[in-house]
């Protein structure tokens, strides 16, 4: 294909009005927190699309957008997907994840029940696309982990920008998914995203970041 380029533009701000809002965004995003409470009022579909549409303007490598959002709001399939992900998460909970994984993990207070992946209104599970069939070819897409991770990050932005909520949860191992939602061979589940309106009274951990000098090195 022919490189072919178009104008574009975006607005330009002054130095002050640039610090204002680098501030202003950074309070705003530390303000997003994962929960595991949700309430169950629905969202609906044109929310749930512009959200995906909003994930989907990420980069990926060579524009291949190597990604698939299956937005799952029907009970029945959310059930499915709560059995299969406890079955696994109980066989990781007592024996497959070593001492020193839980050890991390107890601050959280997780364990094997998922009862967020039936309450949340809608779960978005994020396939990642090796490759793509092309007139009975395959054709290669690339950077694929990075481009659906960096695409998981805008969704969880656009999720936190709506007033929702949501938890980046990922049953481990996650096959069941490919099987739950009949998924074609070239796509591979990398992420399970439950969204959803706070339930009342929600709480999360007391966490703390980390602080710009733990995270940022100048090289001036
Ligand atoms: N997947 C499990 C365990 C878990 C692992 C990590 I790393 C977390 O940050 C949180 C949980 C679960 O969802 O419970």
């Amino acid at each position: 294909m022919e490189a072919k380029f178009v104008p574009y533009t975006k607005e330009i701000f002054s130095k002050e009005k640039t610090l204002e809002r680098s501030k202003e965004h950074s309070a705003y995003m530390d303000l997003r927190r994962t929960v595991r409470d949700f309430s169950t009022e629905s969202i609906s579909e044109e929310v749930l699309e512009n959200i995906v549409m909003a994930a989907s303007t990420s980069p990926s490598g060579a524009h291949k957008q190597p990604w698939t959002f299956c937005v799952v709001t029907n009970p029945e399939i959310k059930s499915k997907i709560r059995i299969e992900a406890e079955k696994e998460e109980y066989e990781s909970y007592n024996g497959r994840m070593p001492e020193e994984w839980l050890e991390d993990l107890s601050y959280l207070g997780t364990d094997w029940h998922k009862p967020f992946l039936e309450d949340a209104p809608a779960l978005i599970i994020v396939f990642k696309r090796s490759y793509e069939i092309v007139n009975g070819k395959k054709r290669n897409n690339y950077y694929v982990s990075e481009s659906v991770g960096i695409a998981c990050d805008f969704l969880l932005e656009a999720i936190h920008y709506c007033g929702l909520a949501a938890l980046t949860h990922t049953p481990s191992p996650m096959n069941f998914l490919s099987k739950i939602l009949n998924r074609p061979e070239n796509e591979k589940p990398y992420l399970l995203i439950p969204i959803g309106y706070l339930a009342k009274d929600t709480k999360v951990p007391d966490l703390k970041r980390k602080e710009s000098s733990e995270v940022i090195s100048f090289y001036r």
